[in-house]
């Protein structure tokens, strides 16, 4: 049906905005681009970036009037990003896939992105601008760079890298090569901040990590702390500027956003009349819950729908524990089973049946009610969510990095259980999960095991079939990874037994999924 639509090659941008109007199914950006300033600088803008914090800025800025709450968008380590957003002004679409319908919204919150590869300096100045007063991140578990204790890696070749520039920055040198990390280039973006005025400052954290305000406070601190004694009182007078002035809110964020496809691009292309390279693809639900502890001014995003709230624990854990928890076990169950979204997976009535009762039996007796939740009615609804089947979120994008959101979303509620007297069968099954799923990349033919720490974990599990020829084995080398398992889990002769004993479940789950076929 589209095949016969001649391919659209006009970009789009703020010149190409102009000739749109709004129809049903599209609507044009809330505000005029032209009248929007910087207040924000984003570290990581991915997909998840422009289809969350973004439109909910977007949104807040339409709906309050004020118009100083423009977004930097800083890049991961290519540039990628800002080849796409760049020609097109920093303009971009939002697909929301429903389960009956899709529309398109242009976003026009995004207004400047930067390449820390090049725009280093360019991003340090912003920071420490006085009109800028937040900077978010969505930089991934691995972007914190934590090391085993859970603070900052200081360890890490990158880590002593930006600490060396950190130092540089201290001593007033400017000009300074690009920081690694995406904390590295905050930190000294907060630096510069402070010898240029020190206005107070928020850091807001957006990734899928317990208690994210406290660990990126406390990563920050830790940089900083770790300044040599040459740079004593520059390193001892920040520190205390970042306790009295920078605050880091904990939030939590949730919208489903897969990988964009080219078909994507072309079904936009078809509605819009233009290409667009920066598209993104998201569910319609979208819900970010904001600790309210600002050291200076906010948008207002409760106009625009957040939830700002004194304590976000009881939200967040929710969330991280029902949702991402149950969409991990998904992502290895289903991808063993041959299903390449987690939406097919969700065709298959033995894993929503198992996705329930692992919210049922182990996860909701974890959990405090958030005010205005249910949580049985989250749960529906997270599971609704998953089955919609023309969001193509792929298993394989799930499972990446298991080592560093297991922690997060599992072994928490785990630990929880085992201090209750009970051993979580349903989580002790999502780990055999991902055991199973980890043997099944070891060797020719396998897929590749997308993790920061795949060259440890296949080598815990050994080889393929060693998950059937020796269970046992398997299950203590990849338990005794202290910088995965909390030391209460491993400790837990239970728990260990459960996770041997549901290898065999996983491996009956497949077998029959494959004898269905
Ligand atoms: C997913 C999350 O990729 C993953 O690990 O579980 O990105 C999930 O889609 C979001 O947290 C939903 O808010």
């Amino acid at each position: 049906m589209t095949a016969s639509l001649p391919p659209v090659s006009a970009r789009l941008s703020l010149d190409t905005l102009a000739g749109l109007s709004a129809t049903p199914g599209l609507a044009l950006p809330r505000l005029d681009p032209a009248s929007v300033s910087i207040g924000i600088v984003h570290f990581g803008i991915g997909a998840f970036h422009r289809a969350h914090q973004a439109v909910f800025t977007e949104d807040a800025m339409a709906l309050s009037g004020e118009s100083g709450w423009g977004i930097l968008g800083v890049t991961g380590r290519t540039e990628a990003v800002a080849q796409q957003l760049q020609p097109q002004d920093c303009l971009y679409g939002v697909l929301e896939k429903g389960v009956d319908d899709t529309q398109l919204r242009i976003v026009s919150a995004v207004r400047d992105v930067a390449w820390p590869g090049r725009d280093s300096e360019k991003i340090i100045d912003i920071v420490a601008r006085p009109s800028t007063h937040i900077a978010t991140l969505t930089i991934t578990e691995k972007g914190y760079l934590r090391g085993p204790d859970g603070d900052l890696d200081l360890a890490l070749p990158v880590v002593q890298q930006d600490l060396g520039l950190l130092e540089r920055e201290l001593g007033g040198e400017t000009g300074l090569p690009a920081s690694t990390s995406p904390l590295g280039l905050l930190v000294r973006g907060l630096a510069r901040r402070f010898r240029q005025g020190g206005k107070p400052f928020t850091v807001l954290p957006c990734d899928n990590l317990v208690d994210n305000g406290t660990i990126t406070h406390r990563l920050v601190t830790s940089l900083v702390a770790a300044v040599g004694d040459d740079h004593s009182r520059e390193r001892d007078e920040l520190l205390a500027w970042l306790a009295a002035s920078v605050t880091f809110p904990s939030t939590m964020v949730d919208r489903i956003a897969p990988a964009t496809t080219e078909a994507d691009r072309q079904l936009e292309g078809n509605l819009l009349g233009l290409r667009d390279e920066a598209l993104v693809v998201a569910e319609p639900f979208k819900q970010w819950v904001i600790e309210d502890r600002f050291a200076g001014p906010r948008p207002r995003w409760e106009a625009a729908g957040a939830i700002l709230t004194a304590d976000v624990a009881p939200y967040e854990r929710a969330k991280l524990r029902i949702l991402n928890a149950t969409h991990s076990m998904l992502a290895y169950l289903g991808a063993l089973c041959g299903h390449a979204t987690i939406a097919q997976a969700m065709t298959d009535p033995v894993l929503i049946d198992l996705a329930r009762r692992i919210i049922d039996e182990d996860i909701l007796p974890t959990l405090a009610t958030p005010d205005g939740m249910d949580l049985s009615i989250y749960r529906d609804s997270v599971l609704e969510r998953f089955g919609n089947p023309n969001l193509p979120h792929t298993t394989r994008q799930v499972a990446m990095d298991g080592s560093l959101k297991l922690p997060n979303r599992i072994l928490g509620t785990v630990q929880d259980r085992l201090q209750q007297g009970q051993t979580p069968a349903g989580l002790a099954l999502t780990v055999a999960a991902w055991i199973t799923y980890i043997a099944s990349t070891i060797g020719e033919g396998g897929a590749v095991l997308d993790d920061p720490l795949a060259d440890l974990l296949q080598a815990a599990v050994g080889h393929a079939s060693t998950v059937h020829t020796d269970p046992n084995g398997v299950v203590d080398r990849v338990l005794a990874l202290g910088q995965i398992f909390p030391p209460a889990v491993q400790a837990s002769a239970e728990f260990r037994q459960a996770v041997v004993d549901e290898l065999a479940t996983v491996q009956t789950i497949v077998r029959a999924s494959f004898a269905h076929v």
